[in-house]
């Protein structure tokens, strides 16, 4: 990439930039990927874990699919909250603090207390797992490495892996934490739209997702079927599965 052309796309506002701008080509890119992704890779650090690699511990040639990629993509889009091309500490802290005021919830309130511990719990294990180089931001490249790799290990021959398992049990109960805002294991059409405002998802989308997860339409989600749903978004390779939808509607790839 030229430096006119870095400086016009590298500098991580939101926006979109045409695939052939981004260098090293990366084949799956998807045409829609923002510029705050684009300059990732074009400061040269990545480590690309393109394509199929070979199982950890036996020959099985496992891949990552298309849909799982464009889902870590948008979820990395969508975590980032503040825009600035790498996903921190403060940027879970801001959905906190917006979820919170809505709700009324003053500093000393105890669920704000709870939300907060709940977010530091997220962020050690973020710091711990993902932020591989440990400047205490997790760019594009360490998000994907991470996932990558997890899911280059083979489940039916070994199970989730192990760190895999571990990110998301924390990452489910931080968001059902989040969701849940009297506690009481359920989730109401209210919790998850404010959820979603929280996230930038439409309040459209949101009530259209919500229909489609209160599959016996008694207007609650349990804290269980939450769980379930946010899973199904990281693991599901089916196009179908509810779970992939449950951080906003985003194109697939065919
Ligand atoms: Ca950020
Ligand atoms: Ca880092
Ligand atoms: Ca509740
Ligand atoms: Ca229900």
């Amino acid at each position: 990439m030229s430096l006119a052309l870095r400086e016009r796309f590298g500098s991580c506002v939101r926006g979109w930039v045409p695939t052939r701008f981004i260098s090293p080509p990366v084949s799956f890119w998807p045409p829609s990927l923002c510029s705050s992704c684009c300059r990732t890779f074009c400061v040269g650090t990545v480590d690309w874990p393109i394509g199929s690699r070979k199982n950890r511990r036996s020959n099985l040639s496992t891949e990552v699919s298309e849909l799982q990629k464009e889902k870590l993509i948008h979820m990395f889009g969508l975590l980032d909250i503040d825009g600035n091309g790498v996903i921190e500490y403060d940027d879970f802290r801001m959905v906190v603090d917006v979820m919170c005021d809505e709700r009324g919830w003053s500093r000393g309130h105890r669920r704000r207390l709870g939300l907060v511990r709940a977010n530091k719990r997220l962020w050690n294990m973020m710091a711990g797992k993902l932020d591989a180089d440990g400047d205490g931001e997790i760019t594009l490249a360490e998000w994907l490495t991470f996932h990558f790799n997890a899911f280059c290990v083979d489940p039916d021959i070994e199970g989730i892996d192990r760190n895999l398992s571990y990110a998301l049990n924390v990452t489910a109960k931080f968001f059902c934490d989040m969701l849940d805002s009297d506690g009481d294991g359920q989730v109401t059409e209210k919790d998850y739209v404010l959820f979603g405002e929280a996230y930038q998802i439409s309040e459209a989308d949101s009530r259209e997702a919500f229909h489609l997860f209160d599959t016996n339409n008694d207007g609650i989600l349990q804290v269980n079927e939450v769980e379930d749903l946010i899973k199904e978004f990281y693991l599901s390779e089916d196009e179908q599965a509810l779970g992939n939808v449950f951080f906003g509607v985003f194109d697939f790839v065919d």
